[in-house]
Parts: structure tokens; C-alpha cells; sequence
């Protein structure tokens, strides 16, 4: 009998035990057979040059171990925590310059199954690219914004498009330190070329273009993913939809998406649905077709659609012991190569779509933006074709809960106010008059070497409790979801007196799903929306709000910590620290950085501890800020907070108008 807990979500315990009783392997024994490299864990390993490996190890490792180069300890860890930051900011950026080529390839008529979808959102983006928009066809805007959007990518000199979109001081920090980003493919060529054996030293010199490489990342790639994400299929509005591995039907075809990209997803949203495919489906046996989601396709399709989730990255090859899915497409990004062969175990197509993603045993469809919709049949269809071939073994659970999804920032505006009077007033005032103690941005992936989804789980118990509001990503949202703790309902239950008001009175989870990782950006424009507000920081920096995520393993989330550090917000990692070899680098990255930018990125393996910061660094920024002190129950005087009878009162006031596309008027 395992008595290990490897996971902390119910139902993945039971298909973990499942597949022990039946040998198959998972990532849980995996972690266990296979411990981290101790010298390379902390950053103490340098594999740059062919002179190497060079271990820097030894009691004064710091004063007195040099690589064959004569690179120091502190140079070898600052160098590969850059390098981190620039696969991470490369994949995120990478899948936004497809975004960006899909807006372009729908404005222009080529990508004949992509439109427009959101105009309101396409125009808001024009506005602050300085596009024109007023009396133009919409194509023609779309086109102007792609093109756009893609000069980001390979900008030479100047900054960023949207550098411009942080709060003033924000961007008068980054200059001042030099950190401003100029484009998006320079700042990882560039943080490649520094990396590389013999040029750039200076572990303070190397982790600042570490910074400004993370910022290409933030207010680079993963927001010009997400605008374009929303205006092409939508910007999210609160919506149901369903976590944990109950979201297969037993009756049903399933077809899951796992990976990031939402373009493929989106058309199997639709395809899925149609009736000549669940004709199809009926004629194999199956009472219909059940499309769910994995990791960030999942999220992207859960915040627009409510398609369920089977949860975050640790849940991939459970889902698959679970006998029940039929087929699974995987395009990019956190796709463990295990699920080829497990898959072969069971009935289950692992399908690559990417053309930048092939794994040696998969089925093969790859995916042209030109063709979506027929490529998605093909897909369907092949899903279809293989229920037939289910087995009945697996790991059946039939545990899922439901959850509320969809709280993009224009949302989380537009509830704090309605449509006319949108603000985030109401969430400062709450904040001032310590009914909410502060925010809470709790990201990242979900882990094999921790009980996974556990330390998120703990941290939105005892956050929510504390009154903190967390905002949620990527397989946070996921591991919250999948314990569900997203409900109206999880703030009467668990959250502290303040922030239960707060969230009665909207009607809100305390725990706001903003959807995939590179929706991390959506953080970014809530701090800067919160700045412009007034009453709290006027710029992102010195706000009470924290970044945690507990259980991160990629090097995306590195990216997402520096970008959140160097725009002003203080981040708190699980795990050991990558750069724990060489107390030179922490220091940078901790005080350092916390002088200059008032961010920082600290690891903790110990939630406990994680919670204590996260806590105090709260209470300090209230203190800096001369709020109210935080105490439970005891709250100042704010404006009352709109109730759904109030919204509807201005509504009635207001003269409508026509609006173009973007969030309705439904209260979700
Ligand atoms: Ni973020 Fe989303 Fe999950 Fe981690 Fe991977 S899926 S992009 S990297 S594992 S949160």
C-alpha cells in the first residue's frame, strides 16, 4: 500500500494508487525514482561551454570555486537563471506571434474559419496601439493591429508597444535602471548571447537583461496574447463549467485539449458541437460527444465556452488511466512525452498538431490556420472512430465540482459597477478600509515533487480566510478549481469576514479564475487599472498584492515571477531556489531588486512560511501606504459596494446605446 501522498486532489489519489496497483508509471514515481541533481537544482552546474560541466561546489564554493573559464559561482547561477527567463519569455512570446499571424490571416480573409469576434476589445487595443479605428472597416483595423503587434516581435530599438499601457512611474523605474524592453526577439537573442561562455560577467549586469528579457514576456508577449486571444474569439465573462477528472462521460466521446494555444480549440468547440458530428458519433454508439480541456487550451476554452477541465499538469496521463478518453490533441507546452506510451496502454490517440511539436509514436494531424475547420473534422472524427475500441478497464472517478470562470479584467471592472460606471473604486475602497487585507496573484504549475495541487490548495484556504482576494492562472486555477474552491458559495464557507462582504455583494468566488498563464498580463492591467484609481499605489509598486506560485517546475513561470518582480510586485516561489548555490545572486534578486523596482523573487519551499511573507508583505505595504491596520471584522468606512439592484438601477438611468461586441450586459 503507498503511503506517500503524492497528490492532494481526491480523485488524482485514487487513479495514482490505480496505476501503482497495475504498474504503470506516472510522473509521481518518476519524481520519486529520479532525484533532482543537487549541484544543478541550486544553479551551481554551467553546461554553456564543452570545457564543462563545470560543478562549483565545495565549502567556499562562493569565494573560491571557478569553472576551467574562471566563472564564479554567482556568474554561473545568474547566467542560468537568464537563460530560464529567455525560454520562458520565447514561449510565451512565440505563441503570441501565431496569435498575432491568426488575426492577421482572419483580417485579411486567408484563415477563412477566424473573424473578428470581439470589435469592442479590437478597437479598445487600437486606441491604446494609437491605431485609428472610427468609420474603418473592422479588417482593416484587425490588419493594422496585427501588423502592429508583430513589429513588437522584431523591434531593434525604442520599447515595447505596450510598455506604454504601466503606470508612469512604473516605466520611469524601468528606464531608470535600464530595463525597458525594445523587442521581443532581441531581448532573447540578446540575454542567448550574454549567456554565452565568455561574455557578459556581472551577475547584477546579467540579471537586469534578465529583467527587461522577462518584461518583453509581460507587457510583450503574454499581453498581446491575450488581447488578441480575446478579440478573436472573445474577452471572458463569467461562465459555469466543471473540474476533476468526473468531467469524462462514461456514454459520451471524449476528446480532450491539452496544451496552450487556443486557435485549434476554439474550432473544436465548434466542430464538437455540431450536428453532423454528433450524428456521427450516435452511429458508433456514443449518446453524444464531450469535449474537455487540460492545462491553458483548457483554460482559454473554459473562459470563453465553460468547456470542462480535467485540471492542470500533473492530471495529463491520470486522465488518461482513466480509460475514458478517446482522443487527446496536444499542440505546445508542458506536454509530457510519457502520455505516447501510456496511451498505447489504453485505447486512447494522442494526436500532435503542431507544427513546431511532433513526439516519435503519436498520431499525427498538424494544424494550418488556412484549413482549421477541416483539420478539427478530421480530429472529431478520429475521436469519434475510436470510441469503438474503449475498454473497460481504467481508473473510472466520477468526482468533479463546479466552478466560475471567465473574470477577464474588463469583467472584473464592469462588476464593480456596472457598464456605465465601471471602475475598480470599489475593490480600492474595499482594500483602504481593510475589508479586503490585500491581492493575491496565485499562478503556476501544479508539481510531482510536492503533493500536488496541495500547496495551492493550502494558500487559497488560508489567503481567502485571511481576506485576501486571489486572482488565478494556469494550473492554479486549475488545482483551485478541481477542489472546488471557485464558487460564490467557497466565500460564505471558507473566506474571512471582509472579503465574504465583498464577494457577496458582487456575487463572486474569492477566488477569480483569470484563465491560462499568459493571462498573467491580466494581473498586470488589474495593478495598473488599481494605480489609476487612486487611494492605494500610483504605480504598480508598493501595492499590497503578492505573486505566489507555490508549485511552478517551468521555466514560463520563472519568466511570469521576474516580469511580476520587475514591475513592482514582490513574488514568493515553492521549491528549492535555482539560484540557491550563491548567496549573491538571491541577495540581487531579493533586496536588490526590491530597492529598485520594489519586487522581488524569493523561494520557499515551506508553505507555511510562503503564507507568512505573502502576509507580511501586505501588511507592510499597507503600513507604507498609511491604510487603515488590517483586522478581521473590523473594517473603516467605504462607499457601498454595488449590488445587482444597484447596476440595474443605473442601467435603467442610462440612455443605451449600441455597443460593439465585447461584454454583454448579462450578469453571468
Ligand atoms: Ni503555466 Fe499553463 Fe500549467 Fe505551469 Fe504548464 S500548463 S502555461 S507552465 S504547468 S501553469
Amino acid at each position: 500500500m503507498n503511503k506517500v501522498v503524492k497528490s492532494a486532489g481526491s480523485s488524482a489519489g485514487v487513479i495514482i494508487q490505480w496505476a501503482e496497483d497495475h504498474k504503470l508509471e506516472t510522473c509521481f514515481e518518476r519524481a520519486e525514482k529520479l532525484k533532482p541533481c543537487p549541484i544543478g537544482e541550486t544553479g551551481a552546474c554551467c553546461k554553456v561551454c564543452h570545457m564543462g560541466p563545470c560543478r562549483l561546489i565545495g565549502k567556499n564554493a562562493e569565494e573560491e570555486a571557478r569553472g576551467v573559464c574562471g566563472a564564479t559561482l554567482s556568474t554561473v547561477a545568474a547566467r542560468n537563471m537568464v537563460r530560464m527567463i529567455a525560454a520562458g519569455t520565447a514561449a510565451h512570446s512565440d505563441h503570441a506571434r501565431d496569435m498575432a499571424y491568426t488575426l492577421l490571416a482572419a483580417s485579411t480573409g486567408e484563415a477563412k474559419d477566424f473573424m473578428i469576434k470581439d470589435v469592442k476589445k479590437l478597437y479598445r487595443v487600437a486606441d491604446i496601439l494609437g491605431i485609428e479605428f472610427e468609420g474603418r472597416p473592422v479588417n482593416d483595423v484587425g490588419k493594422d493591429v496585427a501588423n502592429t503587434f508583430l513589429q513588437d516581435f522584431g523591434r531593434q530599438l525604442g520599447e515595447l508597444n505596450y510598455c506604454k499601457r504601466a503606470p508612469k512611474k512604473t516605466q520611469e523605474r524601468w528606464k531608470k535602471y535600464g530595463i525597458t524592453p525594445r523587442g521581443i526577439d532581441r531581448e532573447v537573442v540578446e540575454a542567448m548571447h550574454r549567456t554565452a561562455i565568455g561574455v557578459d560577467h556581472d551577475p547584477d549586469h546579467l540579471l537586469s537583461h534578465g529583467l527587461r528579457t522577462a518584461l518583453a514576456d509581460g507587457w510583450g508577449g503574454c499581453m498581446i496574447s491575450t488581447d488578441i486571444t480575446d478579440i478573436l474569439f472573445g474577452t471572458p465573462k463569467p461562465i459555469k463549467a466543471e473540474a476533476s477528472f468526473g468531467i469524462f462521460k462514461e456514454d459520451e466521446v471524449n476528446l480532450i485539449v491539452h496544451g496552450h494555444e487556443p486557435t485549434l480549440a476554439e474550432i473544436l468547440v465548434d466542430v464538437s458541437s455540431s450536428q453532423e458530428m454528433i450524428d456521427y458519433a450516435k452511429t458508433k454508439g456514443a449518446k453524444g460527444i464531450n469535449l474537455g480541456g487540460m492545462c491553458c487550451t483548457a483554460n482559454e476554452v473554459l473562459m470563453r465556452h465553460g468547456i470542462p477541465t480535467a485540471g492542470g499538469f500533473t492530471n495529463q496521463e491520470l486522465g488518461i488511466i482513466t480509460g475514458l478518453i478517446d482522443a487527446m490533441t496536444v499542440d505546445v507546452q508542458c506536454i509530457m512525452p510519457a502520455i505516447v506510451d501510456l496511451s498505447k496502454k489504453f485505447h486512447t490517440k494522442i494526436i500532435t498538431t503542431s507544427p513546431k511539436a511532433h513526439i516519435t509514436g503519436a498520431v499525427r494531424v498538424e494544424y494550418d490556420e488556412h484549413h482549421a475547420k477541416d483539420i478539427a473534422k478530421t480530429i472529431v472524427k478520429m475521436a469519434i472512430d475510436n470510441y469503438p475500441n474503449r475498454k473497460a478497464e481504467g481508473s473510472h472517478v466520477t468526482e468533479k465540482f463546479p466552478l466560475i470562470g471567465g473574470f477577464s479584467h474588463e469583467y472584473i471592472e464592469y462588476m464593480q459597477g456596472g457598464r456605465w460606471r465601471g471602475s475598480f473604486r470599489p475593490l480600492n475602497d474595499a482594500i483602504m478600509a481593510g475589508r479586503v487585507r490585500g491581492v493575491v496573484g496565485l499562478a503556476g504549475c501544479d508539481n510531482p515533487r510536492v503533493p500536488s495541487t496541495g500547496l495551492h490548495k493550502y494558500l487559497a484556504v488560508e489567503l481567502i480566510k485571511n481576506d485576501v482576494l486571489i486572482v488565478s492562472t494556469g494550473c492554479g486555477s486549475a488545482a483551485c478549481g478541481s477542489a472546488g474552491y471557485m464558487t460564490p458559495e467557497t466565500a460564505l464557507e471558507l473566506a474571512g469576514p471582509g472579503l465574504r462582504e465583498v464577494c457577496e455583494a458582487i456575487g463572486i468566488p474569492p477566488i477569480l479564475h483569470l484563465g491560462a498563464c499568459v493571462d498573467n498580463s491580466r494581473i498586470l492591467t488589474i495593478a495598473t487599472a488599481m494605480a489609476a484609481e487612486g487611494g492605494l499605489s500610483d504605480e504598480i509598486a508598493g501595492m499590497p498584492a503578492v505573486g505566489i506560485a507555490p508549485e511552478w517546475m517551468s521555466e514560463k513561470a520563472i519568466a511570469i515571477g521576474c516580469y511580476f518582480a520587475a514591475s513592482g510586485v514582490p513574488v514568493i516561489f515553492g521549491g528549492e531556489s535555482p539560484v540557491g548555490a550563491s548567496s549573491e545572486v538571491t541577495k540581487i534578486m531579493t533586496e536588490v531588486w526590491m530597492e529598485r523596482f520594489m519586487g522581488a523573487l524569493h523561494f520557499e519551499p515551506d508553505p507555511e512560511k510562503m503564507l507568512e511573507m505573502t502576509l507580511n508583505y501586505i501588511d507592510a505595504a499597507r503600513e507604507r501606504l498609511k491604510l487603515r491596520k488590517y483586522e478581521p471584522g473590523k473594517f473603516g468606512a467605504e462607499r457601498v459596494l454595488m449590488d445587482m439592484a444597484a447596476r440595474r438601477e443605473i442601467k435603467n438611468a442610462a440612455v443605451p446605446h449600441a455597443g460593439v461586441g465585447g461584454i454583454n450586459e448579462s450578469e453571468g
